[in-house]
C-alpha cells in the first residue's frame, strides 16, 4: 500500500515539472492574457497560449464565445528568422464550422506564396472557446526558436470589420526555443 502510494507521489511530481514551464527569453511556452476591447465581437481574443515542442508550434487561441457560425478568421503569423523584419509565416483560418485554412511563406505581414503542403491543422473546440492551430516544424524549416502573433478579423454585421491582435498591433510574443 504503501509503495503504491509513493508510486503516485511520483508520478504527480513529474506532471506537476512538466506543467511548471519557464517565463524567461528562452521558454518554451509563454500563456498571455488579452484585453476584450471589441465589443462588437463575439470572437474577441482573451488569452493565447504559444508552446514550440520538438517537433511543432501550437497556438491555443481562447475567444469569448466561439460559434459554429461566424463571419470572423484568425491569422496565426510565426516569426523564426531575427535577422529579417517581420514573420516568415502565417496560417489563415476561418471560425466557422467547416472553414479552410492554408499556411503560406510572408512578406511584408502578407501571405506571398501558394499553400505550403507540410503539415498543419486548425482545430475548433466550441464548448472551449479556442481554436488550436498546430504547424509542424518542418514546415518552419527547424528554427532555433519562434514567436507568434496573431490577428482576428470579424466581419461582425456583415459589412463593418473589427480587428483584434494579441499581444499588440504587430506585436509578438516572446523567442520560445523547441523544448
Ligand atoms: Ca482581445
Ligand atoms: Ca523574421
Amino acid at each position: 500500500m504503501k509503495h503504491t502510494t509513493t508510486g503516485l507521489g511520483l508520478a504527480l511530481a513529474s506532471v506537476l515539472a512538466v506543467l511548471a514551464v519557464p517565463t524567461a527569453a528562452h521558454a518554451t511556452t509563454q500563456t498571455l492574457p488579452d484585453a476584450a476591447e471589441t465589443p462588437e465581437s463575439r470572437t474577441d481574443v482573451l488569452a493565447t497560449t504559444v508552446r514550440h515542442s520538438t517537433t511543432q508550434v501550437v497556438a491555443r487561441v481562447r475567444f469569448e464565445d466561439l460559434r459554429r457560425r461566424n463571419n470572423a478568421g484568425l491569422s496565426t503569423y510565426v516569426d523564426v528568422d531575427r535577422g529579417r523584419r517581420g514573420p516568415e509565416y502565417v496560417l489563415n483560418t476561418g471560425l466557422s464550422a467547416g472553414t479552410d485554412y492554408q499556411l503560406a511563406r510572408v512578406r511584408r505581414w502578407q501571405a506571398s506564396s501558394t499553400p505550403l503542403q507540410c503539415e498543419h491543422s486548425v482545430r475548433l473546440r466550441w464548448r472551449r472557446e479556442v481554436a488550436v492551430v498546430r504547424i509542424s516544424r518542418d514546415c518552419l524549416r527547424d528554427p532555433s526558436s519562434a514567436r507568434v502573433s496573431v490577428l482576428m478579423t470579424d466581419l461582425y454585421d456583415g459589412v463593418h470589420a473589427v480587428v483584434d491582435w494579441s499581444p499588440g498591433t504587430r506585436r509578438f510574443g516572446t523567442w520560445l526555443a523547441p523544448s
